[in-house]
């Protein structure tokens, strides 16, 4: 009834709003190093090329680069596991396109294991976390071109080879179905050439979307059946942006609605990767929009023989769906509302908090595939007082992911298969939708303003002492 002995405990962070040094050591532009700073209010903006005196937060973001040392100390510090990040592509490739690989990139990440695996702790890797090479969207328009997965398959053998006895645990894409909301056209598909503003105003074209997704099942599946072949000892998972939605009413087509809602959102990706087939009910979806996916001879066998080993999964809020116009108060969301809960509260963003259902989702996904699952990211973003002292006093944080490690507890007594938990931004990071610093989610604080100033040292929040003691006890000392 406990969590696991070997629980993975830690947290998690991504190459393109954490690592900084975006154009050093030969790395190439990636689409975050062309993404202004946004805010709540205003949405951060696209520039093909780069625009004097205009901040992008992620070139310097909070600079793990050279901080790594004293970042996996800190996590040491907390006890952690494991630890989630991200390779950046354009690292490795500059391009994408190269046929061979930037060795000082490659040995940037070589540096980073060997100091996670002094301190004891395991990677957790996602091999494409919003971190496209630039070039690829030019050359391309990102995913929607085909060639694009034979660029990612080329990425993942070096890596996989390189890595092969630092990693054992690999994610392919950070939340895949965001492809399936207009928002995932800049920060997963890449499919936006030329275009220049602010990113809600992308034209949307479904068609093109459900193209370029198609580019990253086959790229996915032809990775994970690859590393199966070579590298028996890997386990590879998929990583969904899970977006809770709860029908409004018990009218039956809003109940009709939220299944319909679920299924594009949440369901369809991951019934790909796990079931290995495109899911009957697509079919439908597909033909009111009047999309039509160009598929490969060879490509549904790709999907039947790549498919995942375990689940993981990012949840911070759920919403609610309904066919009546009348309710009108719209929920804010990572990349998608949806229709306010009057049971649920929200963050400063609009994030609606809603601890138990995260003991519904896992329930749900687990009764769904029968693998082992992980929560992969978790957290609050919240603005934090740092006081004159060096402390940060985030009690509010500790009472979100309190709530939601309890509802997870209560999944494992439900008898969920359940792996680790990485809550989001265990330091401070650049926001992925905002481009903000001032959203943080971090259980350490890093001198680092929304105007680019702040030195960049690090300070324990109250959070980390409370995480400690979390880990420590193996989940049981929530207080
Ligand atoms: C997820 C992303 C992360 C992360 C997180 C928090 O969608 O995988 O990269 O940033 O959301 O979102 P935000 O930074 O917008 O608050």
């Amino acid at each position: 009834m406990a969590f696991k002995k070997d629980f993975l405990w830690g947290g998690a962070t991504a190459a393109n709003q954490y690592e900084g040094a975006w154009d050093i050591d030969g790395k190439g532009a990636s689409v975050p190093d062309h993404c202004t700073n946004g805010s709540h209010k205003t949405p951060k903006r696209i520039t093909p090329d780069f625009e004097e005196g205009t901040l992008y937060p992620s070139r310097e973001a909070t600079d793990f680069y050279h901080h790594y040392k004293e970042d996996i100390a800190l996590a040491a510090e907390m006890g952690f596991k494991v630890f989630r990040m991200s390779i950046n592509w354009s690292r490795i490739f500059p391009t994408g396109m190269e046929e061979e690989p930037n060795e000082a990139g490659l040995q940037f990440y070589d540096n980073v294991f060997d100091e996670l695996k002094r301190q004891n702790i395991e990677p957790l890797v996602t091999i494409s976390h919003y971190e496209l090479p630039y070039a690829l969207v030019e050359t391309y328009n990102g995913w929607y071109g085909r060639e694009v997965i034979d660029c990612f398959v080329r990425y993942c053998k070096v890596i996989f080879e390189r890595y092969k006895d630092k990693v054992t645990y690999w994610l392919t894409f950070n939340e895949i179905n965001s492809g399936t909301a207009p928002m995932g056209a800049a920060l997963s598909l890449g499919t936006i050439k030329g275009f220049r503003g602010p990113v809600d105003e992308i034209p949307d074209e479904p068609q093109v979307r459900f193209q370029a997704l198609h580019h990253q099942f086959v790229a996915s599946a032809l990775v994970i059946k690859y590393a199966h072949e070579n590298y028996p000892q890997f386990k590879l998972g998929n990583m969904s942006l899970f977006a809770t939605k709860y029908p409004y009413s018990c009218n039956p087509a809003d109940v009709l609605e939220c299944q319909k809602q679920m299924r594009i959102m949440n369901w369809f990706c991951s019934d790909v990767q796990a079931r290995g087939y495109y899911p009957s009910y697509i079919n439908r979806f597909f033909e009111e929009k009047g999309i039509v996916i160009k598929k490969e001879e060879g490509d549904d066998e790709i999907l039947r023989q790549g498919t995942i080993d375990f689940y993981t999964f990012s949840y911070y809020m759920s919403t609610c769906e309904t066919v009546d116009a009348s309710v009108l108060e719209k929920a804010g969301g990572n990349l998608i509302g949806g229709v306010a809960n009057p049971y649920l509260k929200a963050s400063d963003w609009g994030w609606q908090i809603d601890p138990e259902g995260l003991r519904y989702t896992l329930n749900e996904i687990y009764d769904r595939y029968q693998i082992p699952l992980m929560v992969v990211e978790n957290g609050l973003g919240a603005y934090d007082k740092l006081e004159e002292d060096g402390s940060v006093h985030d009690d509010y944080r500790i009472d979100y992911l309190r709530k939601h490690i309890a509802q997870m507890h209560e999944a494992v007594k439900d008898g969920v298969d359940l792996m680790g938990y990485t809550p989001w931004g265990w330091i401070d990071v650049v926001s992925a939708s905002t481009g903000e610093m001032a959203k943080r989610y971090g259980f350490v604080y890093v001198d680092k303003y929304d105007d680019g100033t702040g030195d960049l040292s690090r300070r324990r929040k109250d959070s980390f002492f409370w995480y400690q003691k979390v880990i420590g006890s193996n989940g049981e000392d929530l207080s």
